[in-house]
């Protein structure tokens, strides 16, 4: 059914150009005529000539090169260009062709485009294109048009169907007609499940037909181009053309292209929110394309077990609606906002300032209490239902989980003792720099029975199990040395600063200590001279590198 292009290019000599037309199989009296043409356009070239045929229209679809000597200004001249060329195109540009629009580009150039059509109705397909240079000189003749599609129709230009039957027939056509009310009734279904929805059409289902002439070979026929568009029950973007006469099929294809979507779910508290994902094989997948990163974000579910990184997180309508997905959900578009804060804030292209590819797992084990960095990637259980929901569930746990992995591609804190605590600090501190709303972590899953509670608190440590002064630090051989407890410590300083000088002030300072100043095995009283160098670097010696001296006095670091 696709038409073939034969492409022959001719560069310098006129024998050359004469081989492509002897070698050129048709109505041999037209191919004749038309090399006249075609010779005469190539006499004014000097330089490089190139032709391409159709060989089932038995015209040029490509010519370029110094195709007039004089200048073509405007719709007009162009048109009179082309009645000069009738011979070659075997076109009438007074009747055939229907002026589309003209416009300019940054080379200076010139296109004028054409539709042709046969007594007012499109040629499908067959767009027309004059090209001219600066000089108004025609550079390129482009597009596929059929010389014969006037007198193969012999003026019969009526249509017997109606535009209502062509899409009736189209729906048939596809064994989709016991579907189509299946279609209605999953858009009902997605606006009722969502009243919250701020865009109703995200199902997007579409039809519409135009009367055009379907030219193929040596065949035109009168047909109704349906476009029927959904994505349920599986996605489709089917072209079809239906006889106008006798309502048969004449073409039918499905141009779905796989891509990047946007989809949408529920999170793991129920809250609706769109999805970077992508359509891959009729499927979509939880997988982000959209960033300025050389990777990609991408989610995926471990079904309760404990392989990573597990199967891709997936759906066939782009709805992540289901209740279990609401891990996948969140995950996939926290990590986003966790690459955004970082890339926004402070130009770092994702955790390794590289744009690497950010993944998550989700639905670790079962009742897995817990979420972590394994040095590649970010894993989430799912709680035992009361002592946590599933962890991705907390942008700031999220947040935490992501600044491991910043913390590894930057000052790399050894995970033991002081720097371990310090590494667990950054994580804490950053989670509240990026959901900027209380001083809590994890308080979104952290038992969902009963409300206030949290994990760990910056501005209350010891309410949490944690020491906020050096006087009460632990010394112990369990959690590497106590890093989870001891970061209560350097967290109350991260509460001070904050509360002092504020998030974007404290943010700056934070990151520049981070990535500039720490190093592996940088204790506490580093730590201190690392924010107080950076400090000094943004904004001087004044309020803020005082507000960080005193937030470390606070705690007893000097
Ligand atoms: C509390 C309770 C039960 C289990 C846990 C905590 C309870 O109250 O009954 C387990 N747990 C979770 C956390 N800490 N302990 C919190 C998470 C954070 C990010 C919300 C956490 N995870 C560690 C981390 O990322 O540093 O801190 C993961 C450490 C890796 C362990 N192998
Ligand atoms: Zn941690
Ligand atoms: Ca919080």
């Amino acid at each position: 059914m696709k038409k073939r292009n034969l492409r022959k290019t001719v560069t310098g000599t006129a024998l050359a150009l004469s081989l492509t037309l002897t070698g050129f199989v048709g109505s041999v009296g037209a191919a004749e005529t038309g090399d006249k043409v075609l010779q005469e356009m190539k006499s004014m070239t000097k330089s490089n000539f190139d032709v391409v045929w159709n060989k089932d229209t038995n015209v040029p679809t490509f010519v370029s090169g110094k195709l007039s000597s004089k200048p073509v200004k405007d719709v007009g001249e162009v048109k009179q260009y082309l009645n000069e060329k009738r011979d070659l195109y075997g076109l009438d540009p007074n009747s055939d062709l229907l002026f589309v629009k003209k416009s300019q580009d940054e080379f200076g150039m010139t296109h004028y485009e054409f539709t042709q059509s046969v007594e007012g109705v499109p040629v499908y397909g067959a767009r027309f294109t004059i090209h001219t240079d600066e000089k108004d000189i025609v550079t390129a003749i482009t597009g596929n048009v059929h010389p014969n599609a006037a007198q193969e129709l012999d003026h019969n230009l009526k249509a017997d169907l109606s535009e209502k039957d062509a899409i009736l027939q189209a729906w048939k056509s596809i064994d989709l007609t016991k579907k189509e009310t299946k279609v209605e009734k999953a858009d009902k279904n997605a606006l009722k499940e969502s009243s919250n929805l701020p865009n109703s059409s995200v199902k997007n289902t579409a039809e519409k037909a135009e009367l055009v002439v379907y030219s193929e070979k040596d065949t035109s026929k009168l047909a109704y181009h349906v476009e029927l568009q959904f994505i349920y029950p599986e996605p489709g973007n089917w072209q079809i053309f239906i006889d106008a006469k006798d309502g048969s099929v004449v073409d039918s294809y499905n141009a779905v292209m796989d891509g990047a979507t946007t989809g949408y779910g529920y999170g793991v508290l129920g809250d609706y929110k769109e999805l970077n994902t992508y359509l891959s094989n009729g499927s979509y997948f939880l997988y982000d394309v959209t960033n300025p990163m050389s990777g990609v974000i991408e989610t995926f579910t471990a079904n309760n077990g404990t392989s990573l990184p597990g199967y891709r997180s997936v759906d066939s309508d782009n709805a992540f609606t289901a209740y279990s997905q609401g891990a996948d959900v969140d995950a996939h578009a926290y990590a986003d906002k966790v690459y955004d804060y970082f890339y926004n804030t402070f130009g770092r292209n994702s955790f390794d300032g590289n744009g690497s590819t950010i993944r998550s797992t989700v639905h670790y084990g079962s009742n897995y209490n817990n979420a972590f960095w394994n040095g590649q990637q970010m894993v989430y259980g799912d709680g035992d239902g009361s002592t946590f929901n599933p962890l991705s569930g907390a942008l700031d746990i999220v947040a935490h989980e992501l600044t491991h992995a910043v913390t590894d591609y930057s000052a790399d804190l050894v995970y033991q003792d002081q720097p371990g605590a310090l590494n667990e600090s950054m994580s804490d501190v950053f989670s509240v720099f990026v959901e900027r709303e209380d001083y809590l972590l994890g308080e979104d899953v952290y038992t969902p029975g009963t409300s206030g509670d949290a994990l760990r608190s910056l501005s209350n440590p010891p309410a949490y199990g944690q020491p906020d002064h050096m006087d009460d630090y632990v010394y112990t051989s369990s959690d590497n040395g106590g890093v989870h407890t001891n970061s209560g410590i350097p967290n109350k300083a991260g509460y001070y600063t904050v509360n002092s000088i504020g998030v974007v002030k404290a943010e700056n300072i934070y990151y520049r200590a981070l990535t500039v100043y720490l190093s592996p095995y940088s204790n506490f009283s580093d730590t201190r001279s690392a924010l107080l160098q950076s400090a000094a670097d943004y904004y001087g010696y004044g309020s803020e590198y005082n507000a960080v001296a005193s937030a470390w006095d606070n705690v007893g670091v000097y």
